[in-house]
């Protein structure tokens, strides 16, 4: 690592988007997994799109996630559309205690695939399952639906950090066996073989990286 920057020094960079309706916990999900077991402080409504990214090791492979943060209110839909052309991940939350974020998901899923690359993966997120009594989406009935929609799931708690990890895990899981197996170009993900300058770094947007703990 010595003399290397993080950038370099990377064997993969991943870029992951989150998103779904607003108030569904997207960017308490995102705190909760780059802060780890810190509780989650009152976090601010997003607005256009926000930046974060992490480093971490996986099967002795250097990885960086690069995570942008969306909108979820309508009037900014258009701009978290423009992102999906290079993620490799996208994470749909949804809130378990909000019928009405779960009939959104369709309309989410679509997007994600008409406007990401074809081998984009989706994990959908049923959040906020610490409020087991405002609970209106049925566990057994979202899986079955997800698996029928062929997209992973999971269900957290952004404010416990229950499934947090587990959440990046399993989209990471995916996409890296798809690596192995041929199935998506490595290189692709491969910061020695591609211009870091040319990565999507230069947008106007809150750049926060951040890769422990403060709290
Ligand atoms: N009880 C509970 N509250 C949560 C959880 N996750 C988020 N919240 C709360 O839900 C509210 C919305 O969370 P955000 O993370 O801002 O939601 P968002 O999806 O990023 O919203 P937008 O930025 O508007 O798209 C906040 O008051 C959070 O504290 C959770 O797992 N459990
Ligand atoms: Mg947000």
């Amino acid at each position: 690592m010595k003399g290397l920057n993080q950038e370099q020094s990377a064997d993969y960079i991943f870029k992951f988007i989150l998103i779904g309706n607003s108030s569904t916990g997207k960017t308490s999900i995102l705190q909760y997994f780059i802060k780890q077991n810190c509780t989650i402080k009152k976090v601010q409504q997003t607005v256009g799109i926000e930046f974060q990214s992490k480093f971490f090791v996986y099967k002795n492979k250097n990885i960086k996630l690069q995570i942008w943060d969306t909108a979820g209110q309508e009037r900014f839909r258009s701009i978290a559309r423009t992102y999906f052309k290079n993620t490799i991940g996208a994470i749909l939350v949804y809130d378990v205690t909000s019928q009405d974020s779960y009939e959104a998901l369709d309309d989410w899923i679509k997007d994600a695939r008409e406007n990401g690359k074809s081998d984009l993966d989706i994990i959908v997120v049923g959040n906020k399952i610490d409020l087991t009594d405002q609970r209106v989406v049925d566990k057994d009935y979202a899986e079955r639906d997800m698996r029928n929609k062929d997209v992973l799931y999971v269900e957290t708690s952004a404010m416990t950090g229950e499934n947090v990890d587990k959440c990046f895990q399993s989209l990471i899981d995916q996409i890296y066996n798809k690596i192995e197996k041929g199935q998506i170009e490595k290189d692709e993900f491969n910061p020695q073989l591609k211009n870091p300058l040319k990565q999507n770094l230069t947008t106007k947007t809150n750049h926060v990286q951040s890769q422990s703990c403060n709290c």
